[in-house]
């Protein structure tokens, strides 16, 4: 029971957590190592320091709090932080389905890195957003779970510019979209799948082909 309860009150989210508190132990002249289970390494330290003391200690150094932006009792986004401080990662249910579905990554300086994302609530994160800038700078998802990418995003600023449609399993676009202030302009189509785009479809601001040009060959 005793570990149970420990695995609860926490359990290091990677290596690199594990070995700083490893260290903390150090200096409080109590030997530990880390090992590769964290849950485990968790149930070590909560045996050696007890249950009311490793419950004082692991809450001091390490923050998980979050908001129930539903207000039905559960929080739907949570906040991970490291020992030092800084945020690791946060984790949000946007559905409220119980099942995480949005986690933001930071980098070692607290800024957010990355985004996954499971757009179709299936369980699985099939969409990256990679920040630059503190901006959202590109994305990737593999919409069909085939392991491979089907639409790479390109932005700037945090605005969408193009989005490509990939050939599956390839990294040839057969279908690149460039747009405007959120409206498609203009699209460039491989019609005939030879790997060069050779179409070019403009668009009015209601999204309608209004012309459509043959983009030449390169020389
Ligand atoms: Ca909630
Ligand atoms: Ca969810
Ligand atoms: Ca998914
Ligand atoms: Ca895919």
């Amino acid at each position: 029971m005793q570990i149970r309860f420990m695995r609860t009150v926490f359990e290091p989210s990677n290596a690199l957590e594990g070995h700083m508190l490893q260290d903390l132990l150090k200096q409080r002249g109590i030997s530990s190592r880390v090992d590769g289970a964290p849950g485990f390494f968790a149930a070590l330290i909560g045996l050696a320091l007890g249950v009311a003391g490793s419950y004082l200690f692991f809450r001091a150094p390490t923050s998980t709090t979050g908001i129930d932006h539903n207000e039905d009792g559960t929080i739907d986004e949570r906040w991970f932080t490291s020992t030092r401080g800084s945020a690791v990662r946060t984790e949000v249910d946007r559905n409220f389905d119980g099942v995480v579905d949005y986690i933001y990554r930071y980098d070692n300086r607290g800024r957010i890195d990355a985004l996954e994302a499971d757009d179709d609530f299936n369980g699985s994160l099939e969409t990256r957003w990679q920040y630059h800038d503190g901006s959202v700078a590109s994305g990737e998802a593999d919409t069909n779970g085939d392991s491979s990418i089907d639409i790479r995003f390109h932005l700037k600023h945090g605005i969408l510019e193009s989005m490509g449609y990939l050939v599956p399993g390839s990294e040839t676009p057969v279908r690149i979209g460039y747009l405007r202030s959120a409206r498609i302009a203009f699209a460039e189509l491989d019609s005939d799948r030879d790997g060069q785009m050779d179409v070019r479809h403009r668009y009015s601001d209601l999204a309608e082909i209004v012309a459509t040009e043959e983009i030449a060959a390169p020389q």
